[in-house]
C-alpha cells in the first residue's frame, strides 16, 4: 500500500460504471487512496444513460455480471435470460450499496483536462467544477459505448419539437402517445426501441440508411431451476464461459463444422435450431459464418428467408434485408423488430441512396420531401471505444495531446496502456477484447490485472509504468492482423470507427479473449518485462 505525500490521491478513477465501480473497489481493498469521478448523477455507466425503451443486454444475465464475489452472484436474482436496463442499473446500484462504493466517487462531475507533469510524475485532473486533484494513477472506466454520436445534420438545431439521443435518455421516461415520430437509424438501440416506441406513438418513420441483421433474442423470464444449477457450480460455469471466444455462451454448443460442408437440409436444419434459440450465438451455428466470405452469405440468406417470411409488405421486406456482412456491424437481438413493420402507422424510409438533407422547424428532409414530425429519435450510436477518453483532453508526457498521439488510430499496448502516457490505464481499451467479449469479464479481468501491476510496481519502488513503442506497434499489428483474419473489417462498423465522419478507420477490438487473456497472464509472469518502469 502506499500513500502519495506528493499528491492527493493514489489515483483517480473516471467513470462509475462497472468497470469503475470494480477497480474502486479493489483499490479500497488493497488500501490504495483513490478518488472517482462520474459525469452522470449515480452509478451505472452505460446502463444509467441508456433508458431508451426496450434497452436490454445482448449477453445473458447469468454471464453479464460480476464473478469477483461469490457472495454477490449467489444472492442476487436475475429475473430474465437478459436483464433489461432497469434491472441492470439495479443491480449496478446493489454492487454500489454491498461495497460501500458510492462515497468514493463524486458524481455529476466531469473530467474536462487530465495533464501529466513529468516533474512530479503525477497526473492533474481538472474538472467541469473548477477542480483540480493530482494523483500518481489515471485509470480511465469511461466506457466503450459512453460519447454519443449525433450526426452534424444541417438544421440541426431547427426541429420545433423535442429530439432524444437513445444514449442520452430522460431518466422519467417520454410519452409517445398520440405523436408522430421519427427513429433515425437501425443499429442495436434503434431495433430494440422501435417495437416499444411503435406501441404508443399514433405514427412512427424509421429512416434508414444500412439495414441491420437482428435474431429474436427470446427473452424470457430466467427459468429458476437453470439459475441454480448455474450457481451450484457458477465457478465452473464462469472458467467454461472465458474459454468462450467472446467470454460468454458458456454452455451453449459452438458447432466446429463448416456451412460449406452441410447438405442443404442439414444447413436449415442447424440455422433454424439457432434462430430458434436466438441472440448472438446465432453466429455460432457453423464455425465459418465470421470467417468466410460464402459461408456468410449462405448464413445470411437464411435471415433474409427469415425476413421475407415475417414481414408481409414485400416493398418493406427487400428495404429490410441487409445485403451486407452478417454479423460484421454488431448483429442485434430483438424482440418483435420486423414484426413491427407489419403495423399499418409504421412507415420505413431508406436514406441509404438519399441521406437526410436536413432538419427543418417541423421535421426531416430527404429526397426532397419534408416529412413532419412531433418528435425525433436520435438511435445514431456512440463515438465508441476512442470518444469518452479523448472527450477528457488528456495530455501525456512532453505536452503531447492524446487527441494527437491518436490521430491516425488508438496505438496501445494490451489495450491498457498507451506509450507516453505514464501510468495512465485504460479499462477495456481499444486493443483490447472490450466490446468484442462480454465487458463485465473483461472489466473484471483488467481492473485485476492493473491492481496487481501498480502494487508490484510500488512494492519495487517503481514510480511510473509505461508501454514500450515497439511492444506497443506490434501490439496494433496483432490486433489487425487478427481483425483481418475474419470478415469484420468488412463494413462500416463501430468496431472500425467508420461509423464517425472523419474518425481513423482502424479496427479497434482484439477479437479472441481465451488467447487475450494468455496474454495477459504471460506478461504477468515473466514479472512485466514488456513494461517500462521508472
Ligand atoms: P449503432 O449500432 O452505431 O447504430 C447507429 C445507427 O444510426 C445505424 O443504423 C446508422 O446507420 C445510423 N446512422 C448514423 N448516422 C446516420 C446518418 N447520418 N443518417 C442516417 N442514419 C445514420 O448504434 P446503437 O446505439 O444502435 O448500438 C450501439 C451498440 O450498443 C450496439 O452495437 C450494441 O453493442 C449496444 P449506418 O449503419 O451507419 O448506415
Amino acid at each position: 500500500m502506499t500513500i502519495s505525500n506528493e499528491c492527493d490521491f493514489d489515483a483517480v478513477v473516471v467513470g462509475a460504471g462497472f468497470g469503475g465501480m470494480y477497480m474502486m473497489h479493489l483499490l479500497a481493498q488493497r488500501g490504495f487512496k483513490a478518488r472517482g469521478i462520474e459525469r452522470g448523477g449515480d452509478v451505472g455507466g452505460t446502463w444509467y444513460w441508456n433508458r431508451y425503451p426496450g434497452c436490454q443486454c445482448d449477453v445473458e444475465s447469468m454471464e453479464y455480471s460480476y464473478q469477483f464475489s461469490d457472495e454477490l452472484q449467489q444472492k442476487w436474482n436475475w429475473t430474465q435470460r437478459y436483464a433489461g436496463q432497469p434491472e441492470i442499473l439495479r443491480y449496478a446500484n446493489h454492487v454500489a450499496d454491498a461495497f460501500d462504493l458510492r462515497r468514493r466517487f463524486t458524481f455529476n462531475t466531469s473530467v474536462t483536462a487530465a495533464t501529466y507533469h513529468d516533474d512530479e510524475k503525477v497526473w492533474h485532473v481538472g474538472t467541469d467544477t473548477g477542480e483540480t486533484v493530482t494523483a500518481r494513477f489515471l485509470i480511465m472506466a469511461t466506457g466503450c459505448l459512453s460519447a454519443t454520436n449525433t450526426p452534424a445534420f444541417a438544421g440541426l438545431n431547427d426541429f420545433a419539437g423535442p429530439t432524444y439521443h437513445t444514449g442520452a435518455w430522460p431518466h422519467d421516461g417520454v410519452d409517445f402517445s398520440g405523436q408522430k415520430v421519427a427513429v433515425i437509424g437501425t443499429g442495436s438501440s434503434a431495433v430494440q426501441s422501435i417495437p416499444l416506441i411503435a406501441r404508443q406513438a399514433a405514427d412512427l418513420t424509421v429512416f434508414q440508411r444500412t439495414a441491420a441483421y437482428t435474431i429474436p433474442a427470446r427473452n424470457m423470464p430466467l427459468d429458476p431451476e437453470r439459475a441454480a444449477q448455474i450457481k451450484a457450480n457458477y465457478k465452473e460455469f464462469r472458467a467454461r464461459g472465458a474459454l468462450s471466444p467472446a467470454a460468454f455462451g458458456a454452455d451453449y454448443p459452438r458447432n466446429l463444422d463448416s456451412v460449406l460442408d452441410a447438405t442443404p437440409e442439414e444447413r436449415e436444419r442447424r440455422f433454424e435450431e439457432y434462430w430458434q434459440h436466438g441472440g448472438f450465438m446465432f453466429l455460432a451455428a457453423f464455425s465459418d459464418i465470421s470467417l468466410n466470405m460464402d459461408a456468410n452469405r449462405l448464413a445470411a440468406d437464411f435471415v433474409r428467408g427469415k425476413i421475407r417470411s415475417i414481414v408481409t409488405d414485400p416493398d418493406v421486406a427487400e428495404l429490410l434485408c441487409p445485403d451486407t456482412v452478417l454479423g460484421c456491424k454488431r448483429l442485434c437481438a430483438d424482440n418483435g423488430y420486423y414484426e413491427t413493420y407489419n403495423l399499418p402507422h409504421v412507415h420505413l424510409v431508406d436514406v441509404s441512396s438519399h441521406p437526410i438533407e436536413k432538419l427543418t422547424a417541423k421535421g426531416i428532409v430527404t429526397n426532397g420531401k419534408e416529412y413532419e414530425f412531433d418528435a425525433i429519435v436520435f438511435a445514431t450510436g456512440f463515438d465508441a471505444m476512442t470518444g469518452s477518453l479523448l472527450n477528457c483532453n488528456i495530455v501525456g508526457r512532453d505536452g503531447l495531446p492524446l487527441r494527437q498521439k491518436w490521430a491516425a488510430g488508438p496505438g496501445n499496448y494490451l489495450g491498457l496502456m498507451t506509450t507516453g502516457f505514464p501510468n495512465m490505464f485504460t479499462i477495456t481499451g481499444p486493443g483490447s477484447p472490450s466490446a468484442l467479449a462480454n465487458l463485465i469479464t473483461g472489466i473484471e479481468q483488467h481492473a485485476e490485472f492493473i491492481t496487481g501491476l501498480i502494487a508490484w510496481a510500488d512494492a519495487r519502488g517503481h514510480r511510473t509504468v509505461d508501454a514500450i513503442q515497439e511492444e506497443e506497434d506490434r501490439w496494433v499489428e496483432i490486433v489487425n492482423q487478427r481483425a483481418n483474419f475474419t470478415l469484420y473489417p468488412n463494413c462500416n462498423s463501430w468496431y472500425l470507427g467508420a461509423n464517425v465522419p472523419g474518425k481513423p478507420r482502424v479496427f479497434m477490438p482484439y477479437i479472441g479473449f481465451p488467447d487475450y487473456s494468455k496474454k495477459l497472464r504471460s506478461v504477468v509472469a515473466s514479472e512485466y518485462e514488456q513494461l517500462m518502469f521508472a
